[in-house]
This record gives structure tokens, C-alpha cells and sequence, in this order.
């Protein structure tokens, strides 16, 4: 297990390395391939390239039949996780347990003393109507976000080790986007004056940095089913597919060990969330 980056959950970060890199990423200018809106508008505004629920994806409106959602998100956090270390070698992505706590004071402080906190907002471009700015968001009650152990019917959501119970991957798969899905809204959320928050919107919630840690406790959850069910369960027709823009196929991304990192095991509330 030696070498390997070890991912921490959002408590324990090392909230200086991750605000010097963002900070530093944040700063470099568009075209930048380093550059914070680069990165985030592989995702969003105006590249488009993620995948969203099976069958429809990447971007553009192409109909497909098969759900690359966890697998290519993967491949955009490897590969965003590099970019960061670059900056600063001590900066690992964290994970946001958001069944533990709801936004953490790192990423809600607005201000730092030199400037804004790039834990709290980045940088958008020039988009319709919508000059260039920093994110916004308004998240939701922290009494309303998904639980690892009790569904919460109320708010149309499962447990997590319900989700995690699932033996078919496309199942595991559609049903942890959906929360995934609750969460954008949640942190999103709407201002008073009924503003959308960024991290509500496929265009512009790859900007706001709380992103990388909500799909970094995304990409933590299959991690654990595949501890349960299998590195390699998926359906076989997915294995060769390539993650574009990135070079990795499905079948790249499927041990996060051979990507070079793992994840810390324990939350915040010291429960160990690892299945026996
Ligand atoms: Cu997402």
C-alpha cells in the first residue's frame, strides 16, 4: 500500500495545501490547462463531456445505452488530482461525507485575509448572460441530507448501505446518482431572492470546489461496493469504452490502487464505514 495518496474526508484536510493549490489554480488564466475554469468547463459550460444518467451522455445529446456516470468521473478526479498535486504535493482531494456533516467552515468561509477563500467559491468565465464572477451557493438544512443507515422516504432518499446492498452495478449505479442528484440541489439551493446556487447546475457546478469533494465521496461509495460486490462488476461492454476527453478506457479506472490512491476509511463521527 505504499505510495499510495490516501484521500482524506473534508475534516481532515489539509486545509492550507488544498486552499495554496485551488488558490494557485484558481488564479491561472482560462486557457490555461491548469487553470480552474479549464478544468471545470470539461465538465459544464462549454464543453459539456460529463456523463448523466444511463443512456444519456456525454453531453450533447447523444443517446447511448450503457451509464459511464462513476467511471468517468473517476478518470476527471484522477486527473484533476494531478493537476493539484502539481501545485502542491501535500493538496490530496478530499472526500465530503455529507451523511456526517452538511458544508464544512473550510468551504463555507467566504473570505481569507489575502482574498476569497478558494474553498468557497472559483472563478466562472464569461458565459450568456452571465458575465464572468465566483460561484455562489445556498445550501439546504443539514437535518435534509441522506443518511447512512435510515431511508428518509420524506425526501424521496434511500439509505446508503441500501444503495450499497445493490448486486447489479447499473441498479448501484442509477440509484447513487439519484442522491448524488439530492446533493447538487442541496448545496445549490436557491437565495432568497431565488437565485440558483451553482452546484445546481450541470453548466456551473464543476466551478464551485465543493464539487470535488461531494464526487469525491461519490466516487468513495463505489469504491466500497466494489469492496462488496467486485473491482470488475460491471457489465463486460463497458470495459473498452474510452473516458473522453481522457485516455483512460472503463477498464483503467476500475482499481483506484492502480490509479494510486485509496481512501481513509473512517468518517468524522469515528464509524467505521468499511462493509465487513
Ligand atoms: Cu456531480
Amino acid at each position: 500500500m505504499t505510495g499510495l495518496v490516501v484521500r482524506p474526508e473534508i475534516a481532515h484536510a489539509n486545509v492550507p495545501a488544498l486552499q495554496d493549490a485551488y488558490g494557485k489554480i484558481q488564479g491561472f488564466t482560462p486557457r490555461d490547462n491548469r487553470s480552474w475554469v479549464y478544468w471545470a468547463e470539461v465538465h459544464g459550460f462549454d464543453r459539456y463531456d460529463c456523463w448523466h444518467h444511463s443512456r444519456v451522455g456525454p453531453g450533447r445529446g447523444t443517446q447511448f445505452t450503457f451509464d459511464l456516470f462513476l467511471p468517468w468521473h473517476r478518470a476527471y478526479l484522477a486527473s484533476f488530482d494531478h493537476v493539484v498535486r502539481e501545485q502542491n504535493p501535500d493538496a490530496v482531494l478530499p472526500w465530503w461525507d455529507w451523511t456526517a456533516h452538511g458544508v464544512p467552515q473550510s468551504y463555507a468561509v467566504p473570505e481569507l485575509p489575502g482574498g476569497p477563500n478558494p474553498l468557497a467559491s472559483g472563478p466562472t468565465p464569461d458565459m450568456p448572460q452571465d458575465p464572468a464572477r465566483r460561484t455562489r451557493r445556498f445550501p439546504g438544512d443539514p437535518t435534509e441530507l441522506p443518511s447512512m443507515t435510515s431511508a428518509r422516504p420524506e425526501l424521496g432518499l434511500q439509505s446508503i448501505n441500501d444503495i450499497l446492498g445493490m448486486s447489479q452495478f447499473v441498479d448501484f449505479s442509477s440509484q447513487l446518482q439519484n442522491v448524488h442528484d439530492y446533493i447538487h440541489g442541496w448545496t445549490g439551493g436557491m437565495s432568497d431572492r431565488g437565485v440558483g446556487g451553482d452546484m445546481g447546475v450541470i453548466a456551473t457546478s464543476a466551478f464551485d470546489p465543493l464539487f470535488w469533494a461531494h464526487h469525491g465521496m461519490i466516487d468513495r461509495l463505489w469504491y466500497l461496493w466494489q469492496l462488496k460486490w467486485g473491482v470488475n462488476n460491471l457489465p463486460q461492454e463497458y470495459l473498452d469504452k474510452v473516458l473522453a476527453p481522457f485516455a483512460y478506457t472503463v477498464r483503467d479506472v476500475l482499481d483506484i490502487h492502480a490509479l494510486g490512491y485509496e481512501y481513509a476509511l473512517t468518517t468524522t463521527v469515528g464509524v467505521t464505514t468499511t462493509p465487513a
